[in-house]
């Protein structure tokens, strides 16, 4: 049935049973209604920040109640709607935003930022972009696995020019996933009006430049929200497709309370106003004769009853007692690590046939591992190390990805909150720059901020002396090494990179795994047949001795072999790091100390390079033992050269035999 009068909004109930109609009154009416108070506990400075809703409550509302309760939703920072319709406890939500105890995070992370597996609920992180590609991720896990569920993800429109936003949709649309991009085009993003944003009509006109469907939907009319969003749901769920709806609203108060609304001109907040998604709805109900004064004001008795409750219950949590132990413990999730051994089996392979083999046997061990990387499927990668995969194996778990590094590794995010592994291959370790934030804040920094794992490893084809220029040559490990949360791997030899890998798949944390292109074809070793796993904070002491100890990883070891094999007087503790992210410091100690003399070596320019920490740790925990100045030895301070003879003398391997002779000799 239809009205109009006494509103500004044409409802149209869809034959919704009444029940469904008053729910739905009664589901906005609750975050509103939280969020009043809210503003008085903002101003009494007993809240820190909030990012208001008001106005908008139609969108999370409405899709979250038209979304089966077993079934993801990732949320902004107004979609406070989504939380209450999944009835999370209100003191969780309050000890959340008083930074206590009982709320999601530990204190740990502000507002809507967090996640709980329990509500199904994954929130965002504040660069915004990221999780559409998450979502891509967890509505993979589901189709994989044949559940027929769909994700619904969130963006403002000003979240929609991100890079993030074009290759999560272009990914799901290749991919044919079932997710539901939400664009709450409010207006303004900050102070930035929408013609300063982008410049087409709609934002979902975009769906066609993406080859899916799109639908726009009046934002403040819940009915239309939750009608029209219940049928495309229930249609993507026998039907696996992304679908774009861009929700026309209005951002009524200021982004966040702090910073006003002086830049929005009165007349768009007047007419905004007229089109209250609350107002305009409880009209129409009182129209219908489903709802009156005595009947409203009952339900908001109640509302306010469980909020002060809840309040209450908050108040009275005592704050959170920092602890060191508590602190550092929850960086990484715990890992059973098991052993493995390794078979007296053994063939003589080159590193990259080694790793190849362990991705395999790691496929073979874990059903829901799915390796992701561009031309990885039937051309086998650029280095030809999934080769043979898509037959083993076939093109559900080996999939080729358009390019969009960024995307790829937030829907490895995805995998992993579905509950499955993923493994991600840089074509080259110099992309990873394309797919950073996801990795140094989403990745890392989830473990930490609510308890949730990142179980994927991005392998990375690294290092030079392979004359491929400046953005075919990087080994950036220290841009990893630097950030909590991640593990850092730089095998030198076959086995090592076999066991390595093992290991590292089983690893529920996120690893970094670093493979020296320039020693994938050219270092042979007896690598054993079988399964097996190495630990992670073990390094291998390669040669003993008593003079000095030489510290390197990944080409270094090779460097230094290379040195000490034309030089049979050096008596030298050769280590092999092995891992750099745990970082075996007992070996370093107990060599340095034996030697008093210690080099590093690192392919990575030398300036805040990993040889710095070690060289400080060895200060820190050696100095009584030094006969010298601990001495680093890195590749220069400009990027890598192309040309053969520019690359030779950009690279610390140029540098280390002089400065080893020059320091036995100190
Ligand atoms: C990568 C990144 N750049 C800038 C910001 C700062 N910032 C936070 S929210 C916001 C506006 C977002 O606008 P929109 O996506 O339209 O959502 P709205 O706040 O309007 O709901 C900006 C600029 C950020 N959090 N992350």
């Amino acid at each position: 049935m239809k009205t109009v009068s006494n509103t500004h909004i044409e409802f149209n109930s869809n034959g919704l049973a009444n029940e469904k109609l008053l729910e739905l009154y009664k589901g906005m009416l609750k975050p509103r209604m939280i969020e009043e108070k809210m503003l008085v506990l903002l101003r009494q400075g007993k809240i820190s920040k909030w990012f208001s809703g008001i106005g908008q409550e139609a969108i999370s509302v409405g899709v979250t109640k038209a979304l089966m309760e077993d079934e993801y939703i990732l949320p902004m920072h107004r979609n406070l709607g989504v939380f209450t319709a999944r009835n999370i406890p209100l003191n969780r939500l309050f000890e959340q935003w008083q930074g206590k105890e009982g709320g999601f995070t530990k204190g740990r992370d502000r507002s809507f930022h967090f996640g709980t597996q329990e509500y199904k609920i994954v929130g965002m992180i504040s660069h915004l972009g990221p999780q559409l590609g998450v979502a891509d991720g967890i509505a993979l896990g589901d189709l994989l696995n044949n559940r027929k569920k769909i994700t619904a993800v969130f963006t403002g429109e000003g979240g929609t020019s991100e890079g993030d936003f074009h290759e999560a949709l272009n990914i799901a649309s290749v991919w044919n996933l079932p997710v539901l991009f939400c664009i709450e085009n409010n207006g303004y993003g900050l102070s930035t009006p929408v013609k300063e944003q982008y410049n087409c009509e709609n934002l979902v006109d975009r769906a066609a430049g993406y080859g899916i469907e799109g639908h726009l939907i009046d934002g403040n009319n819940i009915l239309e929200v939750y009608s029209t969003i219940s049928t495309i749901a229930e249609d993507i769920r026998s039907n696996p497709r992304p679908v774009l709806i861009e929700f026309k609203t209005f951002r009524m108060r200021g982004h966040e309370e702090a910073s006003g609304t002086k830049y929005v001109p009165q007349e768009l907040l007047n007419e905004w106003a007229l089109k209250d998604p609350i107002e305009n709805y409880k009209n129409h109900l009182y129209d219908l004769g489903l709802l009156n004064d005595k009947i409203d004001e009952e339900l908001k008795r109640n509302i306010k009853l469980e909020i002060d409750e809840n309040l209450n219950q908050a108040y009275h949590q005592k704050a959170i007692t920092p602890s060191l132990s508590i602190e550092l413990n929850d960086i990484y999730k715990g890992f059973d690590y098991k052993h493995f051994k390794e078979s007296y089996n053994c063939k003589n392979i080159r590193l990259v046939d080694a790793i190849s083999e362990g991705l395999k046997q790691s496929m073979e061990k874990h059903d829901n591992l799915v390796i992701m990387g561009q031309d990885i499927a039937e051309y086998g990668g650029v280095f030809k190390i999934t080769e043979g995969f898509v037959e083993s194996f076939g093109k559900d778990r080996v999939r080729n990805t358009p390019i969009c590094e960024s995307g790829i590794v937030s829907t490895a995010m995805g995998l992993s909150i579905n509950g499955m592994k993923a493994i991600v291959e840089m074509q080259f370790a110099d992309f990873v720059s394309s797919g950073f934030n996801p990795i140094v804040n989403y990745l890392a920094k989830s473990h930490y901020r609510w308890n949730e794992n990142a179980d994927v490893v991005i392998r990375m084809p690294c290092g030079a002396g392979v004359g491929a220029g400046p953005f075919h040559s990087q080994t950036n490990e220290a841009w990893f090494t630097k950030t909590p949360g991640l593990k850092v791997v730089y095998p030198a030899f076959p086995r090592d990179a076999k066991g390595l890998l093992n290991t590292a798949v089983n690893d529920p944390n996120p690893v970094m795994f670093f493979e020296h292109k320039g020693l994938y074809r050219s270092i042979y070793q007896e690598v054993p047949e079988n399964y097996y796993t190495i630990p992670f904070g073990e390094a291998a002491v390669l040669k003993e001795g008593k003079d000095i100890t030489i510290i390197s990883y990944g080409a270094g070891i090779h460097w230094a072999l290379d040195v000490l094999n034309s030089h049979d007087d050096i008596d030298a503790d050769l280590i092999d790091l092995r891992t750099l992210q745990p970082l075996d410091v007992s070996s370093i100690i107990q060599s340095v100390k034996k030697t008093g003399k210690a080099i590093i070596l690192q392919e990575d320019t030398l300036f805040g390079g990993i040889a710095s920490e070690i060289s400080s740790i060895i200060m820190e925990n050696c100095f009584e033992y030094l006969d010298a100045p601990v001495k680093r030895i890195g590749s220069l301070e400009t990027p890598i050269p192309f040309a053969k003879e520019l690359e030779n003398q950009f690279l610390g391997r140029t540098y280390f035999e002089a400065a080893l002779l020059e320091l036995l000799k100190y």
